[in-house]
């Protein structure tokens, strides 16, 4: 071992793992340049990882094409009780699920070295943030870690002797015999993989998979899943927003946490360049914020990630410059396609298709082939600070004071463009009811309407309806300091199938309206659904956007939102008893509005 482990848990935890799953070798990680360096010479010479001729420090990996995604099947809230999971989770009760997992790690790191990983979500010694130590025998985990997560020796020397952490356990499940020959990326079958969380006992069992949310577990597994039981037990919140500062020509700076589903551009709003002059947008986050009532009273937002792990396909310099400014030098690649010249290419990278590419899956590619040369789900790993529109209080460990709370899907009608929550109560009606329509990215068919409450429905470590009921217990707690509630929508489609908003840069005057009813400089217009922009209000300088459109945009037609009663009802009805009564309230009084 090269560091001393002085940790009495940890000790025992790594003596314990050791003799379950038998690596040949033990490494514990200091999360030096020197490691990753090191670390990342064997993942080349192993033939996992290709150097990238074109973008300095750079390297792409394939997974095996069953390895793609997070498995959300395979993903469990093992509580005592299957009601603590709630409806949205799978569960199977802790002992049987142990049960089942430990057979699988019995000798399941033969011929490999077990990589003890030491990481805190959040800077190392805030207030808010949380030890992690992951233990795995995957190399690709500890490179990624090294760049999502604050991997360093400093972690442990925090913990001292009797400190304690989030032991995260990982293993692809793909143990080596003797001369065994390694492929290029281990992992076992679906019907083995398991991603487990026991928030009871703050503790993550992943077995079977390498890739993202799967295997690095600080992020959904720690930093969402079990933070957020933590949160309800403690009293703040772990969501599955972005951060980011907005700055008005006059100085004035707004923070914005905001949560969308998935295919809504997360990522392209967190490093957004407005369109309006004289706005100013900073990137604090683009996927985890945790929140904690200062001792001003008002909400606190820290980014617990350090990095970005960010959908390739679709980003360009059209969507998202700051995302392309990013990638440029020091990344890990995952899934995207190879160019003949090294370096890496996805769908919608840019307009010119490349004659010849060696797609996601090792395989020649022209511009003929059938299949996309990138994973619609290969990834980028990149550090935060290379981000050009990072905020310079991206680390602060205070974190930064939120005003604003952003929901939104993708709907391609009845939803208008942007409007206001009555109130708090209001507000989290509209978060429990998020909805978005699947794309192409999306498993299964096009076009159907799915809630994702909060876009928590994959990551919520506990009973969804007591996740509501936390979220009007932190209002209430709040008070006059809440931040204002509003939803959005850049989806929404002309009867002719055009998008009606241009998006992208252009949301920054959806964003200027925001702020200007925060600090209380306009009106605005009452409906059925919440509060709309005043006519003329919304900012379109600049803008050739016909007066009908802007109108179809803002439209809030009553019979389209009373149909979506019934589906609103049968999803508040799966929550059953745990469902709070101010949620059936809003729902009585958005029936009674809407007349
Ligand atoms: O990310 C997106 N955002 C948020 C940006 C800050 N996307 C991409 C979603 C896929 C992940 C968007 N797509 C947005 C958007 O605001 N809006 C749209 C829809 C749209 C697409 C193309 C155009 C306009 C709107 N193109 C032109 O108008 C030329
Ligand atoms: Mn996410």
């Amino acid at each position: 071992m090269s560091i001393e482990v002085k940790n009495m848990k940890l000790h025992a935890w790594i003596a314990e793992i050791k003799t379950i799953c038998q690596p040949d070798a033990i490494y514990i990680c200091d999360g030096s340049r020197q490691e990753y360096d090191s670390m990342m010479q064997k993942l080349i010479d192993s033939g996992s990882a290709t150097p990238l001729k074109k973008r300095k420090n750079s390297f792409l990996f394939r997974s095996d094409p069953s390895d793609v995604a997070r498995v959300e099947d395979r993903t469990y809230i093992s509580t005592t009780s299957q009601d603590e999971a709630g409806p949205t989770n799978n569960w199977v009760a802790p002992a049987e699920l142990k049960g089942i997992m430990k057979d699988l790690y019995k000798g399941c790191m033969k011929g490999r070295t077990m990589y003890v990983i030491p990481f805190s979500m959040g800077p190392i010694g805030s207030p808010m943030a949380k030890i992690g130590i992951e233990i795995s025998d995957s190399p690709y985990v500890v490179v990624n870690m090294h760049l999502m997560t604050r991997v360093s020796s400093k972690v442990l020397e925090l913990l001292g002797t009797d400190g304690d952490f989030i032991p995260c356990l990982h293993s692809i499940g793909a143990p080596l015999e003797p001369g065994q020959k390694d492929v290029q990326w281990p992992c076992a079958p679906i019907e083995q993989k398991y991603i487990s969380h026991f928030p009871e006992e703050n503790l993550i069992w992943s077995y079977g998979s390498g890739y993202g949310g799967n295997a690095l577990l600080g992020k959904k597994c720690l930093a969402l899943r079990i933070a957020s039981a933590m949160a309800k037990r403690e009293g703040w919140l772990a969501e599955h927003m972005l951060i980011l500062r907005l700055t008005s020509p006059e100085g004035k700076q707004y923070h914005i946490a905001a949560a969308f589903p998935s295919a809504c551009g997360k990522t392209n709003l967190a490093m957004m360049l407005p369109s309006l002059k004289g706005w100013k947008c900073e990137c604090i986050g683009d996927d985890i914020a945790w929140l904690k009532i200062a001792p001003d009273g008002r909400l606190h937002a820290i980014n617990p990630e350090s990095g970005f792990f960010g959908v390739a396909p679709g980003t360009s310099y059209a969507t998202n410059p700051m995302a392309m400014d990013t990638v440029r030098e020091n990344v890990i690649f995952t899934n995207c396609a190879l160019t003949d010249d090294g370096d890496v290419w996805w769908e919608g990278m840019e307009a010119e298709l490349p004659s010849h590419l060696i797609d996601w899956k090792g395989h020649d590619w022209t511009p003929e082939s059938k299949a996309d040369a990138a994973h619609a789900n290969a990834r980028f790993t990149a550090h935060a600070s290379q981000c050009p529109v990072i905020c310079k209080d991206w680390e602060n460990p205070a974190g930064v004071p939120i005003d604003i709370f952003i929901f939104g899907g993708r709907r391609t009608s009845v939803v208008p463009l942007v409007y206001e929550a009555f109130s708090w109560e209001h507000g989290v009606f509209l978060g429990a009811t998020a909805a978005s329509e699947t794309t192409a990215a999306n498993i299964g068919a096009v076009g159907n309407l799915r809630r994702d409450p909060f876009a928590m429905k994959p990551f919520c470590g506990y009973n969804m309806g007591d996740y509501f009921q936390h979220w009007f217990n932190m209002g209430e707690k709040l008070g006059s300091k809440a931040p204002k509630i509003f939803y959005v929508n850049w989806f929404r489609k002309s009867q002719d199938g055009k998008f009606l908003w241009p998006g992208f840069s252009d949301n920054s005057r959806v964003l200027k309206w925001i702020c200007e009813r925060v600090d209380g400089k306009i009106g605005a217009e009452n409906s059925a659904i919440g509060l709309l922009p005043n006519e003329g209000d919304l900012d379109l300088s600049g803008l050739t956007l016909q007066s009908e459109s802007i109108k179809e945009l803002m439209s809030v037609n009553v019979d389209e939102w009373k149909a979506e009663l019934p589906d609103i009802e049968a999803h508040f009805a799966t929550f059953d008893k745990r469902l709070p009564a101010k949620l059936k309230d809003q729902l009585e009084e958005l029936r009674k509005r809407l007349g």
